[in-house]
């Protein structure tokens, strides 16, 4: 496949002035009519004209009135045209009920709707569909459905059209359309300038109901952009619309958001406390975007960390302000660990702004959004927040309306701030997780810390250069009390030392306070240490990473030497889960063991061939002991954990439940599943039911829980497929073949459905000792599933194929197996551009 780079951009050969677009709505063939105004530019260094387009049947085309004969290539077409301003006018016809991909104008559950970032606007009209190439749009949408909507605000409505028009110039991939039988949830905001703004939330009538925190969430979110940001919203009205079938979590369009209905439908007896945090996380980023992505978008698509790096950054400030940040934090740095680390570590790993690739489809990743956040982050905390708000009103200023870069985002800060950033950007361009070794001394009052950088080889990067890293440490006195409060290091060489002088007594030293940056710690520190910063340090993030440590030890000495735990960790455990002064999410947080698949990593970075089954066994293990060292104390914190209040997905009630039901599962080990039966037949809200039905499947138990629960709600996609999620992550790994393939012969399993076949797929990751079965059969089974599903649906199955990312790191045998498959992938005929790449990277 061809790979496009980021060195030969060239700027568009015409711009578009204004965009008229007519839909005739038919589910087998609907028209497109298009009226484009171009101008040639004059930063082009041709005038050659090409427009994308695929997919597409052209019916005729003329400029300026004239009949033309495009010539039609792969992907699009050429044709010659004046080197002057003209108009061009097209019709095509596109089937939208054949859209499997989901991207372009598609059909779900009899709704039209689009998706069109990246490249899906090319698959609607011929187009220059590129995001530097920015324009006005008017669209009217023909059909009798009774709902018919796009971007910008309403113009024109009849029995059977609606007319659009979006003043705000912007690339294609902001596009969209929704036409339907949908009901809406409204509301209003008036901004900070007074004007006043109509919201709604559209859903199928029968999910009506489930609307309603998506108003205030985005309510919220407008809010927050105008007090923290100073951005105010810029249309009279801001549509939200629902669909069951989608790629991903949700979409920016300008004016008109789309979103997958996991993001944005929640009530009390469907959601969990963790998916009311989502969908508001997603609203608000989705909202965000409309400064950060939209008004100022990117120039090509290497640039996407510019617009998500920044976007989650945005989002994760407006999370932790709203519901606390040392929660947020650790969860932030829990999914940058399992998604972005794993990545980076693996055949993967790509720099925050690539520098080359096939499909860009394929780079919505954890290394563009969560490492490019952690990036903002660490320039934040470099210059400090009054000089990041200054950098920020600059940007805004100088690039509205703008297809910018990241040179362009680093030079308000150079300019807003005096600092050199030439060593920073290396940030973007070089790939791979920085360990980051820490030595201590300390002699007559002065502690010594000696840091030092390294970043491991990824693919095609073997020379790494060291980087900026800010590193927050404090010191604590052994009474507990904080001597130095934190205090930002600047890393900048391979090795550097720092020293604290004028102190009493020997320290322990607190580092990488907050997750200062997104490295890898190493640090030989004693589990008494250890469990000291989880007593005793102010940071919070310290305090619960200090456990994971711990942990982690316990773990790889648990499968290394078959040790027992130790009892310094058990005491630690017991000792945090017993403070009441502790916020209950925290203590929840402590009982939230590494994931199976960290200790294989873990255990792979000592030099040790991670074994699946005994990773396994050592964690079950590891919570069968920690039941049976706080066999009083667990029942005495679960009944402290108990609500009488109606619930509110607010974090002071959500922390309890998290905790009430990390308790469960370990007072599960004791009393076979008892007190989680009792959770589950009396609860009332989706929280405390799915966390009975997790511990009761962990001990071996909840068939009779299980059917009813699918019973009750059959009806409920969204909870059927948390139904499918959890048999899968929770499956005995010798059963989870017979699991699958039970699960995928049901007449629910809908596999087109990308949020069904993710509920299983998707799932499989956090069983690996099921998915790496010693025979292979797991990973067969999923091969056929991945190619099956790539022939509808290329995007959402190239990203699940990562799956086999990590194959190098097992033994030779299940190295072959893995490879065969990975192998079987790649020469499957037809099989998508978008998987062909990631299994040739993966096999690499
Ligand atoms: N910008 C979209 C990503 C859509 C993925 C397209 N294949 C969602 C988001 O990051 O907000
Ligand atoms: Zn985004």
């Amino acid at each position: 496949p061809q790979k496009i780079y980021l060195a030969d951009y060239t700027p568009p050969t015409y711009l578009v002035e204004h965009v008229d677009l007519t839909f005739r709505l038919a589910p087998k063939n609907t028209r497109v009519l298009a009226r484009i105004r171009f101008v040639p530019n004059p930063a082009a260094t041709s005038r050659d004209f090409f427009l994308h387009g695929e997919l597409l049947t052209l019916i005729n085309a003329s400029i300026d009135g004239t009949p033309v004969t495009p010539t039609l290539v792969e992907g699009g077409l050429s044709c010659d045209v004046p080197d002057a301003p003209f108009t061009w006018e097209s019709e095509v016809e596109i089937a939208p009920i054949e859209n499997t991909a989901l991207d372009g104008l598609y059909m779900s559950d009899g709704m039209y709707c689009t998706q069109c970032e990246a490249e899906g606007f090319r698959r609607i009209t011929y187009y220059p569909d590129r995001p530097d190439v920015m324009a006005p749009f008017t669209v009217r949408i023909e059909s009798d459905l009774p709902v018919l909507l796009s971007n910008g605000n309403p113009a024109d409505r009849g029995a059977d059209f609606a007319v659009w028009h979006d003043p705000w110039p912007k690339p294609s991939y902001l596009f969209a359309l929704v036409a339907g039988n949908l009901v809406a949830k409204r509301g209003s905001f008036d901004t900070m300038s007074g004007k006043h703004v109509d919201l709604a939330v559209w859903t199928r009538p029968a999910d009506a109901a489930k609307a309603d925190f998506a108003v205030g969430a985005l309510q919220r979110a407008m809010k927050w952009d105008e007090d923290v940001y100073g951005r105010e919203y810029d249309l009279d009205v801001f549509n939200i619309v629902a669909v069951s079938d989608f790629n991903s979590g949700a979409m920016e369009n300008k004016g008109l958001n789309i979103f997958n209905t996991a993001a944005v439908l929640a009530s009390p007896d469907t959601a969990t406390d963790l998916d009311y945090e989502r969908v508001e996380g997603v609203i608000a980023h989705e909202y965000f975007h409309n400064w950060t992505g939209n008004r100022i978008t990117c120039r090509d698509w290497f640039q996407l960390s510019l617009k998500e790096g920044l976007t989650v950054f945005r989002d994760q400030q407006f999370t932790g302000d709203l519901h606390g940040h040392a929660t947020k934090r650790i969860r932030d740095v829990i999914k940058l660990r399992a998604r972005q680390f794993r990545e980076d570590n693996g055949p993967l790993a790509h720099n925050v702004r690539p520098e080359s690739f096939v499909e860009i489809s394929n780079f919505y990743t954890g290394t563009i959004y969560e490492k490019g956040a952690e990036v903002i982050r660490m320039l934040r905390t470099l210059v400090g927040p009054e000089a990041y708000a200054k950098a920020l009103d600059l940007y805004f200023a100088r690039h509205d309306g703008q297809a910018a870069t990241i040179e362009d985002w680093l030079q308000v800060f150079v300019d807003a701030t005096g600092r050199d950033l030439t060593q920073f950007k290396r940030w973007y361009s070089q790939a791979g997780t920085p360990r980051v070794a820490v030595t201590e001394d300390y002699t007559d009052g002065t502690l010594t810390l000696t840091l030092r950088q390294t970043t491991p080889p990824t693919p095609g990067q073997t020379d790494k250069q060291p980087l900026v890293i800010p590193v927050a440490v404090g010191l604590l006195n052994p009474n507990g009390d904080e001597v130095v409060p934190t205090t930002v290091l600047e890393l900048t060489g391979a090795e550097q030392t720092f020293t604290f002088s004028g102190l009493a007594s020997r320290p322990v030293a607190s580092v990488l306070r907050g997750f200062s940056a997104p490295v890898i710690l190493q640090r030989e520190q004693s589990a008494e240490e250890l469990a000291f910063l989880m007593a005793h340090d102010t940071d919070s993030f310290v305090r619960w990473d200090s456990g994971r440590a711990l942990a982690c030890q316990v773990l790889v000495s648990m499968v290394r030497d078959h040790a027992a735990p130790l009892p310094a960790y058990l005491d630690a455990i017991a000792a945090t889960l017993a403070d009441e002064t502790l916020d209950p999410a925290l203590r929840a947080f402590v009982l939230d063991l590494p994931s199976e698949e960290s200790t294989a990593q873990t255990l792979f970075d000592l030099g040790a061939t991670p074994e699946p089954d005994a990773i396994h066994d050592a964690h079950e293990a590891l919570k069968n002991h920690l039941a049976e060292h706080m066999v009083t104390l667990l029942p005495q914190v679960y009944a402290a954990c108990q609500i009488n209040e109606a619930y509110t997905p607010d974090a002071a009630q959500a922390g309890k439940r998290a905790l009430a039901n990390a308790v469960l599962n370990l007072i599960s080990r004791n009393d076979g599943g008892a007190t989680a039966e009792m959770q589950f037949t009396a609860s009332n809200n989706m929280t405390l039911s799915l966390g009975a039905l997790h511990s009761l499947l962990d001990v071996g138990q909840g068939r009779a829980e299980l059917a009813a629960f699918a019973q009750r709600w059959a009806d409920d996609r969204l909870v059927i497929d948390k139904w499918f999620s959890l048999q899968v992550s929770l499956a005995a790994p010798r059963r989870l073949l017979a699991v699958l393939t039970d699960l995928t012969g049901l007449e629910s399993f809908d596999w087109k459905n990308p949020n069904r076949f993710r509920a299983v797929f998707g799932a499989i990751t956090s069983n690996p000792a099921g998915f790496h079965q010693a025979d292979g059969s797991v990973y067969r089974l999923m091969a056929d599933w991945l190619i099956r599903l790539d022939s509808a649906n290329p995007w959402t199955a190239s990203r699940l194929s990562a799956a086999f990312d990590g194959w190098r790191r097992y033994d030779k045998a299940r190295q072959g197996l893995m490879r065969a498959q990975i192998e079987r992938i790649a020469k499957t005929p037809a099989i998508s551009r978008e998987m062909a790449e990631m299994v040739g990277r993966m096999l690499g």
